[in-house]
């Protein structure tokens, strides 16, 4: 008899836990050929190791393999890998220099080794499958697919991470959750699913880590030893199984090769690291500059102001109010010429207005489309919109009332989309922010897809449901925005944001974690929210500074900012009733930490920026887990109350009101009080946390690099740069440092510089670098030497002594720096 998942029923757990009564197992191996092995039942199993440690497992249950065609793919061309593979009675064998998959013959399991014979991963039991569909009604569409289940044993030592955006702690472990692009404004942590699709995690035991990435957009769902204590789950609701195995040992590892598969951010335009302001809605455009000029007025950096709905004709995308926005390009140029950007949401809903068409006129987003509209126009004569069953489109409720959806797995259809953002680039909009893409439906009354359920996509001419293509609607929708941004501005960096996702939309699109409330429990779970994101492939990521829902007070928006400043995506936005949440709103006590901490995040731009790059290059996230460095230490498997800015900086956000301190630790090696440079040695300790101070800390080892106090990120180009030299215990400190122009596509063609200091026996050395930089000075600052002396190329230079640490300034150039301390 086979093991039962989860006693749903008897628990009255929300409806989707997995349950495997009814379900019937794939059937014995009956025969091999190639990587491909047919089952008794006509089931087929293939197995295909694209690189030593990453294999892709599909499993066609009593069918066919399909095309195995995703949208999350972003490298397909792997060069052969060497396999050996090996046949008994009982088993199959696959194996390569990192890994070997051992298919179990009767009945049909897999299980994963590293070369060592570890067991990484094993089936509990064979692939269920529900020819009867005895599930149906479990199913968010019977007529589009049946579950299937996939079982894993689960290690009683075995955390789980990633998984996307989940309103969850960090560790995944006895958790339970959906994938289903959802709208859920003010979610709480356990609402689930919330936004984004991500199906992929990360397991780690014994120190060995390793990622599975169940690439499927059907509406799936995981369980990890919720509903039962020895197995993991995966239950998905139509398609087949396609899954990818990423061996570690080490997360770093897991994380690099999944992103190698589903593609890494590109750098944004420099500006969009600074300060942004949002507010449902600002309007008109001489509320918008006054809200800018108080910022300024108030020493307040920023660098975007954000466009809600209320700047279009009536909720029309791709067109200006008359009155609200009369002059688009005024206020952006006079905007621009304060240092500031404009961002304009789109939605994906196309206002439904048939009507008898217009010849096509210049410029229609600045001309009255109350008429006849030219997007709705345009998609409705190309069939860009989705249709229902009957074939008529599908006319939903949404901002401007009835609603069509663009169909974007349509190429044709991306493409017109894309292009159409002219109507904001042709104004000085400098970037684009995707709004309810899940799609949100507001028909729907919490039984999300509902109204949609009847629809269908083109999909590569395979015209499948709406059931298959809801979680991978805002990865194509940001595909097109990204797309059409380049087209439009070839050489400038697209900036897109967005609230839906499914795996690999950091190709396309930074992303903020939607509608939290403003409250206390939302600013706690965002920590673990943005570790998960990071180690899930996005690193470009933030949440609604201050909450988007309910009702905040100054303290919690200080406290909001004082993780914030950290993080890459920095947003105030607040919804339409709120209270007022500009950083000045709450009274001058508020705001003055709120400016200070808004002040070190703009010093702190080159270090942010640098990691932007490695997250580019690497797949390494901004925003760390304290596992991510430290997996061998069992303190960091479930703390998800501090988390690292890169690696070099660590912090311990206070999330409760009236604190005065907190207990930190601090894992293995040493670490310097960031403000006061100080050096700490212990390792859990109280440390001062008054809401006028945020605990912050760097590693010893680390070189962190810091610009000019600046109220634009584009702002004093020139002024000194200054490297915070922090030994570790053997003396020695290493960084890369990362410039390029900040705005253009040049950096992808080398033009930046990326220079390599490192520090030992004294001696700091600056790698020479190709790039023109600016004519600036470089202060060094050297933390717990006891030198009085130093040198620049062999040349006496004067030293400057303070309480924790010794100066240096030199003039910065492309030539090879040496500074020596005696
Ligand atoms: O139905 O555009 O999450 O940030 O302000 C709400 C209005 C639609 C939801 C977004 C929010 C935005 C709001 N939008």
């Amino acid at each position: 008899m086979l093991k039962t998942l989860a006693l749903a029923a008897l628990l009255a757990l929300p409806t989707y836990a997995i349950e495997t009564d009814g379900l019937v197992p794939i059937g014995a191996y009956q025969s091999i050929q190639g990587d491909t092995i047919t089952c008794q039942d006509n089931s087929h199993v293939k197995i295909q190791f694209l690189t030593p440690d990453l294999v892709r497992i599909r499993m066609a249950y009593r069918t066919s393999l399909d095309d195995g065609h995703s949208w999350a793919i972003a490298k397909s061309d792997w060069p052969p890998t060497a396999i050996t593979s090996n046949e008994t009675p009982e088993q199959v064998a696959f194996q390569s220099s990192k890994l070997k998959v051992i298919v179990h013959k009767n009945p049909l399991k897999i299980e994963i080794q590293d070369q060592n014979g570890h067991v990484l991963n094993k089936d509990a039991q064979p692939l269920l499958g529900d020819p009867n569909n005895t599930q149906k009604a479990k199913l968010f569409d019977p007529n589009a697919g049946s579950m299937t289940v996939v079982s894993k044993e689960l290690g009683v030592e075995e955390h789980f991470y990633a998984l996307g955006e989940k309103a969850h702690k960090l560790d995944r472990r006895r958790g339970h959750f959906s994938m289903f692009n959802s709208d859920t404004p003010k979610y709480t942590e356990a609402t689930d699913p919330i936004y984004q699709t991500i199906p992929f995690y990360i397991g780690l035991e014994d120190n060995r880590a390793y990622g599975l990435f169940y690439d499927n957009s059907y509406r799936s769902h995981f369980d990890f030893g919720f509903s039962q204590q020895e197995f993991s789950g995966y239950a998905v609701e139509g398609g087949q199984i396609d899954y990818y195995f990423v061996n570690g040992p080490t997360i770093k590892e897991v994380v690099q090769r999944y992103t190698e598969l589903t593609g890494r951010i590109y750098l944004p335009p420099k500006w969009a690291l600074g300060h942004q302001a949002s507010r449902w809605s600002y309007y008109p455009d001489k509320l918008v500059e006054k809200i800018a000029d108080t910022y300024q007025s108030h020493d307040l950096p920023l660098d975007v102001m954000t466009l809600d709905i209320d700047y279009m004709q009536k909720y029309r995308v791709f067109t200006w109010d008359l009155q609200r926005f009369a002059n688009p390009d005024g206020l952006t140029a006079r905007l621009k010429a304060k240092g500031l950007h404009v961002v304009n949401i789109v939605d994906p809903g196309v206002k439904y207005q048939p009507a008898p068409e217009k010849p096509e006129e210049d410029q229609p987003e600045v001309k009255d489309q109350s008429k006849s509209y030219y997007v709705y126009n345009q998609g409705t004569k190309n069939d860009y919109f989705v249709k229902r069953k009957d074939g008529k489109q599908m006319v939903t409720t949404v901002w401007p009332g009835e609603t069509v959806f663009v169909d974007f797995t349509k190429e044709a259809a991306r493409k017109w989309w894309g292009d159409l953002h002219r109507a904001y680039l042709d104004h000085g909009t400098g970037g684009i922010w995707n709004d309810m893409n899940e799609p949100a439906d507001f028909t729907e009354k919490g039984d999300t897809g509902a109204n949609q359920r009847d629809s269908y996509f083109y999909d590569n001419g395979k015209n499948t449901p709406h059931a298959k293509n809801r979680n991978v609607f805002a990865l194509l929708m940001c595909k097109a925005t990204y797309e059409g941004l380049l087209r439009l501005r070839p050489n400038e960096r697209p900036y897109v944001i967005t609230r839906a996702a499914y795996a690999g939309i950091q190709r396309y699109s930074t992303m903020w974690t939607g509608d939290a409330p403003s409250t206390w429990d939302a600013l706690a779970v965002s920590v673990p929210m943005f570790c998960n994101l990071g180690l899930s492939g996005e690193t470009f990521i933030g949440a609604d500074v201050g909450g988007f829902m309910l009702r905040g007070d100054g303290e919690m928006l200080t406290r909001a900012y004082q993780i914030s400043f950290l993080v890459p995506f920095c947003r105030n936005h607040k919804d339409q009733s709120g209270y007022d949440q500009e950083p000045w709103r709450f009274g001058p006590y508020y705001e003055g930490i709120i400016r200070k901490y808004l002040k070190l995040r703009y010093r702190l731009l080159p270090y942010l920026y640098a990691g932007l790059d490695e997250a580019r290059r690497t797949g390494i996230p901004f925003i760390r887990p304290l596992v991510l460095e430290y997996q061998n230490d069992p303190e960091t498997y479930a703390m998800d109350d501090q988390f690292l800015a890169g690696r070099d900086l660590l912090t311990a956000p206070v999330t409760r009101p009236n604190l005065e301190s907190r207990r930190v630790y601090l894992p293995k090696g040493n670490w310097y009080d960031f403000y006061s440079g100080a050096p700490q040695k212990a390792r859990y300790f109280k440390a001062l946390a008054p809401l006028e101070t945020t605990p912050l800390y760097a590693r010893g080892g680390s070189i962190i690099p810091l610009g000019p106090e600046k109220n634009t990120v584009d702002a004093l180009p020139n002024a000194p740069l200054e490297l915070r030299v922090y030994p570790d215990l053997g003396g020695r400190a290493e960084a890369t440092l990362y410039e390029d122009d900040g705005k253009t596509q040049q950096y992808l063609n080398n033009q930046c510089a990326r220079r390599k200091a490192s520090f030992q026996n004294h001696q700091l050395t600056i790698q020479s670098t190709g790039y023109a930089l600016p004519q600036r000075k470089l202060n060094v600052r050297f933390y717990a030497t006891q030198a009085s002396k130093a040198s620049y190329n062999n040349q006496p230079v004067p030293l400057q002594k303070h309480a924790n640490y010794v100066e240096v300034q030199i003039n910065e150039g492309p030539q090879e720096h040496v500074l020596r301390l005696f």
